[in-house]
């Protein structure tokens, strides 16, 4: 009670305060504004400093043309008015002349790469600047840009010209990520996504600084992706393996797409558990696959398989298929799974019994190190860094190449012992940033109630979530990052957007902004402005509120 009285009429003074003024998502590091209503034109140039485009390679220079094409039409295209966002309109409102970028440094596309940028727009000398020291850091600032334009509803009263404006100016921003990986990730095997659902979520992820794609791409459900080496994996794995697969095509198309967006799309090769997809083609290398009706004795989920991790045939599989996976994506970290993995599955498997009985000192842990150990020996040899999820340092205990990044997906406890281990680690528990249902989708879990998102987590709930809690400071230096993640057993085209958006823009302000002073009031109406503006683009973001709380500052 005592609390809720303190609470409740600084929440009414902050939400009124906050309401009037412009809407940035994630929030800039520094944010100083004025009061002077700039026009900005659809047309406005936007233009490389000529030293910059000097130094910067064909790749660098193809990512900035690209994001210069994408906010042009932007411009173009913007229609937003915003319900809570108030300005000055001034019949003597001054022209925004120019967008200028400077550029300083060309670097490889890497995760860890320069992201900064600032961004100056000035109602003396009309111009809006932008500097980074690479291009993705420049890419961050058209971003920026783009938000801070509103739809002049008017304009007809003024001139033939549609023309939007540019509120609170002068502008003075500084910014830069709190952590390098910001990433989302989807599950595109429990049920198919096509290419082009995967392409809008990689355009509405860049307007909120994620800069990673997790692709989730085959699990026990199904195997979409074709391969040279192995073809039976999408020709008896893919739930159609006409239509609903993806070819080293698509996944080039998608790659591409997502560098000239900041995005680097890291693949997920689940294994050796979430693998009897891999059973329907090649039933010889699955231990205990499609264990019906009991597939819970031997997995978290159905159907249950796991490979084989006892028999040459399997290292052979591995041998072939690695490279070739690998093969298809640009980016350096690949990550190889080993989560969930059943020992019950590999202890009635009579082949796994034989090799026990017949190698002394062997047991399910070495055979599981050895399996981990070979795939990450096949992943470095084709020059990538392994992730894993947290399991195989956590649950299996094993000792892995001081290289790999660890996924934790449990709590801060599992985290806390990865940071004792000493591994570089990216959060995401499933408590706050799993977006999905949880285990709702099975027929026990149905008949227990808890069939539809329960418990649903709340935007504010993702909001609060520290991907660094529980650890000291030294060890909080291994979290490079954190990802929200879209399980997709309730989940398909009809309904991704609505279960990815606005509540993914919250994780990402969290890991661009930073995880101090979150504050779910001040964040609302700021939110709220951006879950508008994201419908205006086409998007369909959930509600948060009523429309009536956007226009009365609530
Ligand atoms: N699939 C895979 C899943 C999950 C994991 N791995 C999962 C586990 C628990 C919950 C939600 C999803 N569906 N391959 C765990 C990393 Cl609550």
């Amino acid at each position: 009670m005592f609390k809720a009285k303190i609470f409740l009429p600084s929440l009414f003074l902050f939400a009124f305060f906050f309401s009037i003024t412009s809407a940035l998502w994630p929030i800039p590091q520094k944010w100083t504004k004025g009061d002077d209503t700039l026009v900005v034109y659809p047309s406005i140039p936007i233009k490389l400093n000529p030293n910059t485009a000097k130094i910067l390679s064909v790749k660098s220079q193809q990512a900035f043309t690209s994001a210069k094409n994408r906010l042009q039409k932007f411009l173009a295209q913007e229609r937003y008015v915003s319900p809570n966002v108030k300005f000055n309109i001034s019949s003597k409102a001054k022209q925004l002349d120019h967008v200028i970028i400077n550029v300083s440094t060309d670097q490889d596309f890497e995760i860890n790469i320069d992201e900064s940028y600032t961004l100056e727009i000035s109602e003396e000398t009309l111009v809006a600047e932008i500097s980074a020291k690479t291009v993705y850091g420049a890419l961050h600032g058209l971003t920026t840009f783009s938000q801070l334009v509103y739809y002049d509803n008017d304009y007809l009263k003024h001139e033939k010209h549609q023309r939007l404006y540019l509120p609170f100016a002068p502008h003075k921003i500084v910014d830069a990520p709190a952590f390098e990986y910001r990433g989302l990730m989807l599950d595109t095997a429990r049920n198919y996504y096509p290419i082009e659902d995967i392409l809008r979520t990689l355009d509405i992820m860049s307007w909120n600084k994620f800069n990673v794609f997790h692709w989730h791409i085959v699990d026990a459900t199904s195997w979409p992706v074709v391969t040279k080496a192995y073809p039976k994996l999408s020709e008896k794995g893919a739930y159609d393996p006409k239509t609903m697969i993806y070819t080293k095509q698509d996944i080039s198309i998608v790659d591409e797409y997502a560098k000239m967006r900041g995005i680097h799309v890291v693949p997920e090769f689940d294994m050796p558990g979430h693998t009897q997809a891999i059973a329907s083609g090649y039933p010889e290398i699955v231990s205990c696959a499609n264990e019906q009706p009991r597939w819970d004795l031997y997995a978290a989920e159905p159907p249950s398989g796991q490979l084989n991790p006892a028999i040459p045939e399997t290292y052979t599989f591995l041998e072939n298929i690695i490279p070739e996976l690998t093969s298809y994506f640009s980016e350096k970290y690949y990550h190889a799974g080993g989560d969930e993995v059943n020992m019950e599955c590999w202890n009635q498997d009579a082949s796994i019994k034989y090799y026990l009985g017949n190698n002394s000192g062997s047991s399910l842990n070495t055979l599981i190190a050895k399996f981990i150990d070979k795939t990450h020996e096949l992943v470095r040899k084709s020059k990538k860094i392994p992730i894993a999820w947290q399991e195989t340092v956590v649950e299996y205990n094993l000792t892995l190449g001081k290289d790999t990044l660890i996924q934790v997906w449990k709590d801060d406890v599992t985290s806390k012992q990865v940071a004792k281990k000493g591994y570089k680690m990216i959060m995401g528990t499933s408590d706050y940033w799993y977006l999905d249902c949880g285990h709702g989708a099975w027929i026990g879990n149905s008949v227990n109630g808890t069939s539809w998102c329960d418990p649903f987590k709340t935007w504010q709930k993702i909001y609060s979530y520290n991907p660094t809690s529980g650890l000291t400071e030294e060890e909080a230096k291994l979290v490079i990052g954190g990802e929200v993640l879209l399980w997709s057993e309730q989940s398909d085209p009809t309904n991704l957007e609505r279960m990815l958006w606005p509540r993914s823009s919250a994780a990402a302000e969290v890991l661009w902004s930073g995880t101090n002073n979150r504050n779910v009031v001040e964040a609302l109406p700021r939110l709220h402005d951006w879950r508008f503006r994201m419908v205006k683009r086409g998007v369909q973001a959930e509600p948060l509120q009523p429309l009536w709380c956007a226009r009365n500052g609530g």
